[in-house]
């Protein structure tokens, strides 16, 4: 069987050993797709797409291409076309095939055919078309060079046809169509608009003066098409990531400075905000490094010292022993970080830190030269930075003060817990639990309803700190938080110590209301900007209360939706008795434990960190201080209501 299919597909004159391999090769991508896309679900399948636009990024790299477009057509097909030279159509001797045809079923063969400065780049993995090709129900390329349009179509990863002359052209560029196949995309095929906009503008704001044009043209009455071209670059990236996230410039001009030493670029955009959030978005390659790496710690080191350095020599200091640390120089700045080099190394986990030291030294030597020139030719900004970084410096030390202060009056020591906390009976946080209710019934009734050998209940009440407008020395003397911190134990900003929490599930539990909402994004946004390992590592939890009891007779059930309690009414056979519960208080202890926080049929949702960057987004625009973004977040996101998505 499988000879047959590459009897069929292979010209007859280059049937050989090595052919073989080569389509084991793409077999092998559709047995273990997860370890060339790093999944099957909705990320791997838009990795797809990143793939096939990444190549053709490359090109404009190399000086080729002006123009990329991206269009979702009907059935969710990706077309990625763009005018660059063309994949190479001519044979390639060993393999006796057309070098695009390679490209397309050879596995890692993108930079090897060819030459010309084209190098792969970029991507996740980095793994190629052909990889795209093999996990694709059908893949068709067009390629315009040398007067022709030349046209192949593959079929998971296999030729169902020779590469053929379909046309005359006097253009040059390369069109790929594809379609993900459903036999291993099982769980979706459908690509997310904002999720493929969101890359597609990051890629125009990293490759200034690239254009690209997306369109997603499924639904046909309503289909949507934009341009991304930013001749700003980075510095665009930047005032576009401030403006979104409602922050407001503390200088004009975004600080733009770039540095080449022939074999690597390095590239810094920054510019200060009046929040009090740290954003610095680093990429390599034009990939993003969410874990950042070299390039990002030379940048922080560097900002730190030159800063000084200036505050120094303008005795901007009271206290000459005085200095800033990295923390007060990164208070409020919005930065992007974009290195460009050869041989990119990537360590940690996640395959998204960049490990060559060498970048780092040209990191460092752009913001030596660069930026304390840029600060002498721009005192008032150089000023407004400095007086944010000492004001913030200020709050640090008052900040562990209080810290200090706390320390000592034991509030936030592990041995005396708060008077709210109805602690359980087993200390292994393997197993134990603690929820966090609001209101003092709820509490109550959770506190008779829970098992207390491993759940313990601290009870909230009145109005919680917003603490996306507030410094951590609001924070460390806060009365409703304080609780929480001792009760978890774990610390508390550098303090944080993940080693001592005292409950392995932190679980939020609050009326399934708007202020029940409330409450909980007041808690995540505590937890995501104080505790953020908290939810790194899935230790936070939201409590998911039914919203009705429907019952007839002897039978209950719990519905925890309007389609849910219409379907057990039918069920039931109508003329059920039902109640609507408008908050926990109103449900007895055993009904709490029952549908809310009994381990073998309650439901919660588990709280996912999947992009820091997306969730920092998301937090500054709902909890911060303007309006305007955060009414059109709600518009926006108004249809997954019943879905808490950070
Ligand atoms: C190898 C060599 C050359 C171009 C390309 C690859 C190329 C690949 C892709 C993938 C998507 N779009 C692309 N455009 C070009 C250069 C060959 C020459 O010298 O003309």
């Amino acid at each position: 069987m499988e000879n047959e299919i590459l009897e069929q597909n292979l010209p007859e004159s280059s049937y050989s050993e090595s052919d073989i391999q080569v389509l084991e090769g793409l077999e092998a991508v559709r047995k273990r797709p997860g370890m060339y896309i790093g999944s099957t679900g909705p990320r791997g399948l838009h990795h797809l797409v990143y793939e096939i636009v990444d190549n053709s990024i490359d090109e404009a790299l190399a000086g080729y291409c002006t123009h990329i477009e991206v269009e979702v057509l009907p059935g969710d097909i990706i077309s990625v076309r763009d005018n660059g030279r063309g994949i190479p159509v001519g044979m390639n001797e060993k393999l006796g095939l057309p070098a695009v045809t390679v490209v397309l079923t050879v596995l890692h063969a993108g930079g090897k055919f060819g030459g010309g400065g084209y190098k792969v780049a970029g991507g996740l993995h980095g793994v190629g078309s052909s990889v795209v090709n093999a996990l694709s129900e059908w893949l068709e390329v067009e390629v315009s060079r040398e007067g022709h349009i030349h046209h192949q179509r593959f079929e998971q990863g296999k030729a169902v046809t020779d590469l053929k002359i379909i046309g005359d052209t006097q253009e040059t560029g390369t069109l790929v169509r594809f379609k993900a196949d459903p036999a291993i995309f099982t769980e979706t095929t459908e690509y997310d608009f904002e999720t493929l906009q969101k890359r597609l503008r990051e890629q125009a704001f990293l490759n200034a003066g690239l254009q690209i044009t997306f369109s997603d043209r499924r639904d046909e009455a309503n289909s949507k098409s934009e341009e991304y071209c930013y001749e700003g670059g980075i510095s665009s990236f930047v005032e576009y990531l401030n403006k979104t996230r409602g922050y407001t410039a503390l200088h004009d001009e975004v600080i733009h400075i770039s540095l080449s030493d022939g074999e690597s670029t390095a590239e810094v955009a920054f510019q200060y905000n009046d929040s009090y959030n740290e954003n610095i978005i680093s990429f390599a390659n034009n990939m993003h490094t969410v874990d950042g790496g070299t390039h990002e710690d030379a940048f922080k080191r560097a900002i730190t010292r030159i800063f000084n350095d200036y505050a120094l020599k303008y005795k901007m200091f009271k206290d000459e022993k005085f200095r800033l640390k990295g923390d007060d120089v990164r208070e409020g700045i919005m930065a992007v970080v974009s290195v460009k080099l050869e041989d990119a190394q990537f360590e940690s986990q996640t395959k998204a830190k960049l490990g060559n030291t060498a970048i780092g030294t040209l990191v460092n030597k752009l913001l030596s030269e660069k930026l304390a020139d840029y600060l002498e030719e721009n005192p008032t900004t150089a000023k407004a930075i400095l007086n944010k970084s000492i004001n913030a410096a200020k709050v640090r030390e008052a900040a562990q003060k209080a810290r200090d202060n706390a320390r000592n009056s034991k509030k936030l020591s592990s041995f005396r817990m708060p008077e709210k906390l109805a602690d359980c009976i087993w200390s292994d946080p393997e197993r134990t639990e603690l929820f966090i209710v609001e209101g003092d019934s709820a509490g109550g009734s959770a506190i008779q309803g829970r098992k207390r050998d491993f759940q313990a209940i601290l009870s909230l009440w009145g109005k919680m700190l917003n603490v996306e407008k507030a410094r951590l020395d609001k924070v460390y003397t806060n009365d409703k938080l304080l609780p929480v911190v001792a009760s978890l134990g774990c610390g508390i900003g550098e303090d944080f110590d993940l080693s001592k929490l005292r409950y392995g599930k932190v679980i939020i539990m609050a009326d399934a209301d708007v202020d029940g909402s409330h409450i909980c994004t007041l808690l995540l946004t505590f937890f995501f900007r104080y505790m953020r390992p908290l939810i790194e590592e899935g230790h936070i939890y939201i409590a998911q209360p039914p919203l009705y009891r429907v019952s007839k007779a002897k039978q209950t059930f719990y519905a925890f939706s309007d389609e849910e309690r219409d379907a057990y009414i039918a069920q039931l056979g109508g003329n059920a008795d039902i109640q609507r519960y408008k908050g926990l208080g109103e449900m007895d202890p055993e009904q709490l434990f029952e549908t809310t926080m009994d381990p073998a049929t309650r439901t919660m949702l588990k709280v996912h960190m999947e992009d820091a960057q997306q969730a920092d987004e998301t937090f500054s625009i709902l909890m911060g201080d303007k309006v305007e973004p955060r009414r059109d977040f709600i518009e926006k996101n108004a249809q997954y209501v019943s879905n808490l998505d950070i």
